[in-house]
């Protein structure tokens, strides 16, 4: 009660029902970093993608020119991908080993926005790989409100991780935009308390 009362003074209304205990195993396993997502070494970066997976513009833009025409031509062979779901590739001339496409909502859909991140992490431990780093899924060109895509994926990202321990070493939020930081370094003291 006395976090959540906290966390109104900071948040407003935006409190959410559910409580996160501190666990300093899981916090250990989050980084906020703002940047280009195309320039880190880790096992896998998602891209924003869309359903056709034939490359587009923001981060999808970037992380294909990046990785050099490889990626599209690997792209091209699975078959599209849903609203919500998730497939990996190689990372081609990326320094990150994988990429894993994923399609985000257009618009505010929750439960998309959230099987866009749980599904990611299902690809990603399938794989036996232990890192990744995320962009700000469906907020850019498909116009997913900031703050309320925040919630979705520290939210989805912490439960994911209470129920899979071990599994992951590192899940790391790239924050491209500054309104993108000031937001997740809000709510980071709701999902992954320290105190
Ligand atoms: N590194 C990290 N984040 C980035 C980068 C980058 N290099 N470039 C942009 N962002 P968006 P969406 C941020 O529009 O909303 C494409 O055409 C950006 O500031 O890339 O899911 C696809 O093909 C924002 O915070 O993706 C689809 O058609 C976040 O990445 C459509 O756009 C997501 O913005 C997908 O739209």
């Amino acid at each position: 009660e006395r976090l959540r009362k906290q966390f109104s003074d900071i948040l407003g209304s935006k409190v959410p029902e559910d409580s996160y205990s501190v666990d300093p195993t899981l916090n250990k396993a989050i980084s906020l970093w703002s940047g280009n997502i195309t320039l880190l070494e880790i096992d896998a970066i998602v891209n924003a993608a869309n359903k056709s997976l034939r490359g587009g513009g923001g981060v999808d833009g970037a992380i294909h020119s990046a990785a050099g025409p490889s990626l599209k031509a690997e792209c091209a062979t699975l078959g599209g991908c849903e609203e919500g779901n998730s497939k990996i590739t190689a990372g081609y001339r990326l320094p990150a080993k994988h990429v894993i496409h994923t399609v985000g909502p257009q618009g505010e859909k929750p439960e998309k926005l959230e099987s866009c991140y749980r599904t990611c992490l299902q690809v990603l431990t399938a794989k036996k790989l232990r890192s990744v780093a995320f962009p700000c899924i469906s907020t850019g060109i498909y116009g997913y409100p900031q703050e309320a895509a925040a919630h979705v994926a520290l939210k989805t990202v912490r439960n994911f991780l209470e129920k899979n321990p071990g599994l992951i070493d590192r899940v790391i939020f790239c924050l491209f935009l500054k309104e993108d930081v000031k937001i997740y370094e809000n709510l980071m003291q709701v999902y992954f308390p320290i105190e």
